[in-house]
């Protein structure tokens, strides 16, 4: 979770109960579908959950599971967890089993019944990585914050700063290299329109994860020619 979202959801449910659960929402949202699951076996447990309150309902389609996990206790669900159903060998016993394999999480983090993140994800059962993940920082149903993963790792974040509907920074990260020696993800370059006029006017450039050089476009051509070195004026 990022720092802004990080600070919206203190700002807005700074210790309530409500913050605590978002929490909560956030926590239960964390990991992949390992589970192996028998057919038939997922179908049952939803058919009982219906009637005992558990937190979990499990929906299972045959090619298909839907788990809706009430997290603040309401009992409407706030993360739901949607899986595709593949055939794996048969068990010992000859049985036909099935796997889950995590396609995408939804998580309604204020408990207003409508989604505020949505994560999707690729690869095979138990080692689904994140491929994408969008965010309504503001709540007002309209998506304001999209992050791209290639491999599981982070590559560019699209944020709407202005809440307009239009996309107004642009982060885009590498690999690379830090003092240690170890191989970090940084961000390496930031696009900004600062006027909103959906032209970008700022360009940022990290080096070793701080700010290194600005570019400005002085003859609109939408590409950066004039440039000046952050590092140098700060020495
Ligand atoms: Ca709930
Ligand atoms: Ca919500
Ligand atoms: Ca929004
Ligand atoms: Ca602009």
């Amino acid at each position: 979770m990022h720092k802004i979202y990080r600070k919206l959801l203190a700002t807005k449910t700074h210790l309530t109960s409500a913050g605590v659960a978002a929490m909560a929402v956030l926590m239960v949202g964390c990991g992949g579908g390992k589970e192996q699951t028998k057919v038939g076996q997922a179908a049952d447990e939803g058919a009982r959950s219906s009637v005992n309150n558990d937190p979990i309902q499990t929906e299972n389609t045959g090619s298909a599971i839907i788990e809706r996990i009430d997290v603040n206790g309401d009992q409407k669900p706030d993360v739901f967890k949607h899986y595709s159903l593949v055939d794996d060998a048969p068990d010992a016993k000859g049985v036909k089993v099935q796997k889950k394999v995590l396609i995408r999480k939804e998580i309604d983090v204020n408990f207003d019944q409508r989604i505020d993140i949505v994560e999707y994800y690729k690869g095979a059962s138990g080692k689904e990585i994140r491929e994408r993940e969008e965010f309504d920082l503001d709540f007002d149903g309209r998506v304001d914050e999209v992050r791209k993963y290639e491999d599981g790792t982070l590559k560019e974040v699209q944020l709407d700063l202005g809440f307009d509907g239009r996309v107004d920074t642009w982060m885009f990260y590498q690999m690379t290299q830090s003092e240690e020696g170890k191989q970090i993800n940084r961000l390496v370059e930031r696009r900004r329109d600062t006027n909103a006029d959906g032209v970008i006017d700022v360009w940022e450039y990290y080096v070793k994860g701080q700010l290194h050089k600005l570019g400005t476009d002085s003859n609109a051509d939408g590409t950066p020619d004039q440039f000046t070195r952050v590092d140098e004026k700060k020495r």
